[in-house]
């Protein structure tokens, strides 16, 4: 047993939302942390365990979010907490880059097996999502000798100098950070809730905008979301990633699928670009990974990743011990418990629910996702005008009411959920039901 409280099965408030020791810690941390660094809950957390949270006032909230999709496979689970433990007590860090260890080679081991694709592999291990992408980047400008990166309407890739550029928010993400890094370059998607178009119409209008805009030539590599999370869970029209891809392969372009949310078992498969069978060139991946601990990976080529020649990548914690251990655990955990179907099971059985409630109420213009990476999209009723107020409001009833929503979207429109995979059905239904309950109240208003 990797802890001594007893196992927390429920949701349960025993305060109002945030309670007094919240509140304490809230007017301690306006004195000392960033203005800059929000948080959505107004709570703080003292434990959590599976898909559970503990406040600081004993209040016991459902998590939807997990982390941003990082704890697929539930908080504090043994497979992580007992690697994490054991490593810790062996060694904490050497630098990879200077007395290296079997961790790493265990975790670039597993990401050749388990990425799409049975080409030879090799893998850089990092930090952070950002910092992966970043250097898929490096990666496909020296392996091609082109410097041209394109990306999408409504791209999430970071909040690093150049992922800043690639991201296409400004506020909050870009707004007054500038100036951005050069020759990156911006093309529609495909949104076929709100472009109307097929897979296949939505990648000629991106292919068509890099050939006369960019030159196919220039182009080092094509940067994408499978599908895209903080822009809005947006699902591409069936046919465009395969388009792309293909168009990639044939113009000596680096097709590069950023699974940074999208990757080890949320969207049902271990990665996304599978639902299309989709191979990228290079892969970035981070969150799930390592159940909780800072990861991050570029898997790719071995011709294209081994065009870096030694020493050009790399980072003072780039694939530190404690967290390869963590995700040695994460990874056992998911392939034993076989979460992928486990995401296609909370599909199953959030989507119809939340198509139900969109028949109901008229305010939620398109209910879409993969495997457990689901969303509400919030209009204002007969229109497809986002509704962010509403969204913002039901997302902040749930709270209240205990059970964690995230909210995402270029419009803010969005709810999202993205519950760890191994979620009890008897919680996912508790939290849906608070769901469905703050939308009803929220609309009745
Ligand atoms: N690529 C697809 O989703 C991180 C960002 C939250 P890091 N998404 C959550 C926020 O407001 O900062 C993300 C992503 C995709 C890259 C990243 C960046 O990953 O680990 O946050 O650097």
């Amino acid at each position: 047993m990797t802890t001594t409280e007893p196992a927390l099965r429920h949701r349960k408030l025993v305060t109002e939302i945030p309670g007094p020791a919240s509140r304490e810690l809230q007017a301690r941390r306006a004195g000392v942390v960033a203005a800059g660094v929000s948080s959505v809950l107004p709570v703080y957390v003292a434990s959590a365990e599976g898909g559970l949270l503990t406040d600081v006032d004993g209040n016991t909230l459902i998590d939807f979010g997990s982390g941003i999709a990082v704890t697929n496979v539930g908080h504090n689970v043994p497979a992580v907490v007992d690697r994490v433990r054991e490593q810790v007590g062996k060694f904490t860090h050497t630098c990879f880059m200077i007395a290296p260890y079997e961790g790493y080679i265990e975790v670039c081991e597993a990401l050749a097996e388990l990425t799409p694709g049975d080409h030879e592999k090799r893998s850089v291990l990092f930090n952070s999502g950002a910092e992966a992408v970043e250097n898929a980047v490096k990666i496909a400008r020296v392996a091609t000798g082109r410097q041209a990166v394109v990306v999408f309407d409504h791209a999430y890739h970071g909040r690093t100098n150049l992922t800043m550029a690639l991201t296409a928010k400004s506020v909050p993400y870009k707004h007054g950070f500038g100036p951005f890094a050069p020759e990156v370059y911006r093309v529609p998607g495909s949104y076929p809730f709100r472009d109307g178009l097929s897979g296949a119409e939505a990648a000629a209008v991106a292919i068509d905008r890099i050939e006369k805009q960019i030159g196919g030539d220039q182009v080092a590599a094509v940067v994408i979301e499978p599908i895209q999370g903080e822009g809005g869970f947006i699902e591409p029209a069936p046919g465009f990633l395969p388009a792309l891809s293909a168009w990639c392969t044939a113009n000596g372009v680096v097709f590069v699928a950023d699974e940074v949310q999208t990757g080890f078992c949320r969207t049902g498969e271990w990665f996304a670009s599978s639902h299309e069978d989709v191979v990228p060139d290079l892969i970035a991946t981070a969150k799930g990974i390592a159940g909780g601990l800072p990861l991050a990976a570029v898997t790719g080529r071995a011709e294209l990743v081994d065009a870096v020649p030694a020493g050009g990548l790399g980072g003072t914690y780039g694939g530190n011990p404690v967290a390869c251990a963590a995700a040695l655990g994460s990874i056992e955990t998911m392939r034993t418990q076989n979460l992928a179907e486990s995401a296609r099971r909370i599909h199953d059985i959030v989507v119809p629910r939340l198509r139900a409630l969109a028949e109901r109420t008229g305010v939620i213009g398109d209910v879409r996702g993969r495997g457990a990476m689901l969303a509400a999209e919030f209009v204002k009723p007969g229109t497809n005008e986002p509704d962010a107020a509403l969204t913002s409001r039901v997302a902040k009833a749930c709270h209240a009411a205990g059970v964690v929503v995230l909210t995402c979207g270029t419009y803010g429109n969005i709810v999202r959920l993205l519950p760890p995979l191994s979620l009890s059905d008897e919680l996912l239904d508790e939290g849906l039901s608070v769901l469905e309950h703050a939308v009803l109240t929220e609309v009745s208003l």
